[in-house]
């Protein structure tokens, strides 16, 4: 079996980083092994919320893990509490990195142009040099835009444009670059992305549901996490998480009793199972 470790927070309640990754990637029948960064009460949409950091523990979890010689098949990264842990990952990355792993980064910190509570511009630079460690990098366009030091360009951004930020975006070192969360047309909502050895660009839409919600980021990267681990390529495994996001967008935006701070990821788990062959 594969495994992953995934280093990201633990939000009690709220349905992001952890608690969306772990179901997904293990039902997708991958082993998942977890950092947990710090433990929230709930996500940062919350007023009020308690954060314990678990920085201090970060090291010690990893020379552990080194003297007793595991090894994972992908890193996968997301919500950071701050610049020392960034360090901290940075270091997890030079020691797990090997030939055949992959290294995904999902710089969660931003939305709609601005910052979540509690980060700064440096911060995304910061989050910019962990990028350049990794393979594949999957910010959104506000995320896209603090790590490159530039004006926020709006989520109605042109194809010209983004293709320009993917540009700058691949400078920063990562081999295949991806920004989520494009629409350019009234249906269609996606992403697009550039690959820096082919220098090809390549892109792909899903629907458009009316509805934004948070953990939809971790819901995307966590499914390709997944899906490349049952070795589908990166475009289709974009492909597949992409479809999944929108089929879990839309069955909470069905809904009547759906919750306001994230989305019914549990209730699509089957129709992600069938989109990478795992019938059940
Ligand atoms: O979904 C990204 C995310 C992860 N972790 C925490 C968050 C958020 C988004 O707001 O607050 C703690």
């Amino acid at each position: 079996m594969k495994r992953v470790l995934s280093i990201q927070d633990l939000s009690c309640i709220g349905k992001c980083s952890l608690t969306v990754a772990l179901p997904i990637i293990s039902a997708m029948g991958v082993e998942t092994s977890i950092v947990p960064t710090a433990v929230l009460s709930t996500h940062t949409m919350f007023n009020n919320f308690t954060f314990r950091d678990l920085t201090e523990d970060m090291n010690g979890i990893k020379n552990h893990w080194v003297n007793e010689g595991f090894t994972f098949d992908a890193i996968y990264t997301g919500y950071l509490g701050s610049k020392e842990q960034i360090r901290i990952v940075t270091d997890y990355f030079h020691t797990f990195k090997n030939e055949n792993n992959y290294i995904i980064v999902d710089p969660a910190m931003a939305d709609n142009g601005k910052l979540y509570t509690g980060f700064t511009s440096d911060f995304a630079l910061e989050m910019a040099e962990l990028c350049s460690n990794a393979d594949i990098i999957l910010p959104n366009i506000s995320e896209a835009c603090f790590m490159l030091g530039k004006e926020y360009i709006g989520e109605e951004a042109s194809p010209e444009e983004i293709k320009k930020l993917l540009l700058d975006l691949a400078s920063l070192g990562a081999e295949t670059v991806v920004i989520t969360g494009v629409t350019f047309e009234d249906n269609h909502f996606g992403f697009m992305g550039y690959n820096t050895k082919t220098k090809n660009f390549f892109e792909y839409y899903t629907e458009k549901v009316p509805m934004k919600s948070h953990g939809t980021g971790d819901v995307f990267a966590s499914a390709l996490t997944g899906a490349l681990m049952n070795d589908f390529s990166i475009f289709d495994a974009l492909k597949i998480a992409a479809d999944y996001t929108c089929a879990c967008i839309k069955n909470t935006y069905e809904d009547p009793n759906h919750i306001n701070y994230a989305v019914n990821f549990e209730a699509e788990i089957p129709y992600l199972l069938k989109l990478v062959g795992k019938t059940v």
